[in-house]
């Protein structure tokens, strides 16, 4: 029988992923992979229990350059995409609320500002929040608008030099705690976006509470009644659904990544857990079905980290399409989702505790399969790739 000394095969690294990492990659991947080991892992446990994420984790992330990092300038990291990815793999190797409050930050956000907002608007956000200094939020989903944001109710009506905007934003990352809200709302000439600043008159952010899942992480209504915001805040290179909808691809690119991360996680603490726990006198990691979860585990990771890489490197040579971002975000949340509930079956009673960290990812997991486009909205997404038939109408 082979021991664990003769084996020829690493079990945290199967396929021997690491080879296919640049140098430079892999020192930003270690980099994080230890703040996270050091700094996240033995708080967010209570972190998820208390349903907080400290305002402290920003600017940390902002020190270690994490925010809007595959961005250049505006004292971005300019990382390249599969950096970034790798930074997303292993914030949610620590927690989805992790992963999320750097998504909703550098790829929603900060990247509307980047992407279709002016050189002021740049000059005034970008380098704040880069360093944590300033929190963003992204609002596009409403109470009755979600997988259809075309769909949303929250107007903005002309007012001479302003607009005045109207409506509710649910769902909301980091809502409540953010100093700008890009906030995407209807107008006479269709889907506009704005910067609506803490304070400004008539707008609040209460918080979601009562949820069972992304507990590490902010979760807001944004309310706006009669809210007063000057042109400036307009973003001006934004002009249709395009908009929000080209935010949305970057965050799900992270997601690829991060949920692998999640999973991860759960295979680790599953396959440690099966070598020590003795079940009918023998460890639980010697039956045939365990060994069968601890494979198609395996199995999901390793296929997961090559689908996150491809597209990445697709993306390095401006080469991704939202369709493929749509399978990966499909396929991978899915298969992150089956790890952390196959691995929850392993730690039995255990694995129902925060005292270990599969649950918290499981639960997670919901949400991530939720958010950022539903598993069926990305199945349509594919199906119309595939056969040229548009089916969510
Ligand atoms: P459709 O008519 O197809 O398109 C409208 C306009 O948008 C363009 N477009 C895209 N552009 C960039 N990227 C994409 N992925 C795009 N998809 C479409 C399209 O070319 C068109 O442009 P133009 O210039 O002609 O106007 O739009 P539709 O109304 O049929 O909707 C399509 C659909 C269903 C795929 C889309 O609406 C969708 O993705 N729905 C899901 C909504 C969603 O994902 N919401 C996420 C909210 S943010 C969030 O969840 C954050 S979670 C926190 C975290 O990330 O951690
Ligand atoms: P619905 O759109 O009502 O969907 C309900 C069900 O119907 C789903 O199973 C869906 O797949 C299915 N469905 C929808 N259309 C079809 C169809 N055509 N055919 C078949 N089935 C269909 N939003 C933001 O804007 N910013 C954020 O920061 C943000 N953060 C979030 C954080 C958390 C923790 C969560 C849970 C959500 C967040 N969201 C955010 C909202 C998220 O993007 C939406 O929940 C998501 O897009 C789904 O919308 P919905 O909840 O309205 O579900």
């Amino acid at each position: 029988m082979s021991t664990t000394s003769d084996r020829a095969i690493d079990p945290l690294d199967y396929i021997g992923f690491d080879a296919l990492l640049s140098d430079d990659e892999r020192a930003i991947r270690d980099a994080v992979r230890e703040v996270v080991r050091e700094q996240i892992l033995p708080e967010v446990g209570d972190w998820f229990d208390k349903g907080i994420l400290p305002r402290e984790v920003f600017r940390e992330f902002g020190k270690l350059g994490f925010l809007g990092a595959h961005l250049e300038g505006y004292g971005c990291s300019g990382v390249n995409a599969v950096a970034y990815g790798l930074i997303n793999h292993e914030l949610e190797y620590g927690d989805s609320g992790l992963r999320s409050a750097v998504s909703v930050q550098g790829s929603l956000a900060m990247y509307a500002i980047y992407r279709w907002g002016s050189e002021e608007q740049k000059q005034s956000w970008l380098p704040r929040m880069a360093a944590g200094d300033a929190i963003g939020c992204f609002g596009l989903t409403e109470a009755d608008a979600g997988s259809d944001p075309g769909s949303m109710r929250t107007f903005a009506k002309r007012d001479g030099d302003d607009w005045i905007i109207n409506g509710s934003k649910m769902w909301i990352t980091n809502g409540s705690t953010a100093d700008v809200a890009v906030v995407w709302a209807a107008t006479d000439d269709g889907i506009r976006g704005f910067l609506v600043e803490k304070g400004m008159p008539g707008f609040t952010a209460p918080d979601i509470h009562k949820k069972m899942s992304l507990r590490a992480s902010v979760t807001s209504e944004l309310v706006f009644q009669d809210v007063r915001v000057p042109d400036a805040n307009r973003l001006p290179e934004a002009t249709s659904l395009r908009g929000p909808l080209s935010c949305l691809n970057e965050a799900r690119y992270g997601i690829v990544w991060g949920v692998v991360g999640a999973a991860r996680a759960c295979y680790e603490e599953a396959l440690s857990y099966s070598q020590e726990r003795i079940v009918f006198a023998k460890p639980l990691s010697s039956y045939q079905l365990t060994q069968q979860k601890l494979a198609e585990m395996v199995l999901e990771i390793n296929r997961g980290m090559l689908m996150a890489l491809h597209l990445g490197r697709l993306k390095d040579a401006d080469a991704l399409r939202p369709e493929h971002v749509s399978l990966g975000k499909m396929g991978n949340a899915r298969g992150a989702l089956e790890v952390a509930r196959s691995a929850r079956s392993i730690l039995g009673g255990n694995g129902i505790t925060l005292e270990y960290p599969v649950i918290r990812h499981m639960n997670n997991l919901e949400s991530v399969v939720t958010y950022e486009g539903t598993h069926e909205v990305h199945t349509l997404v594919v199906g119309g790739a595939v056969t040229g038939i548009q089916a969510f109408r």
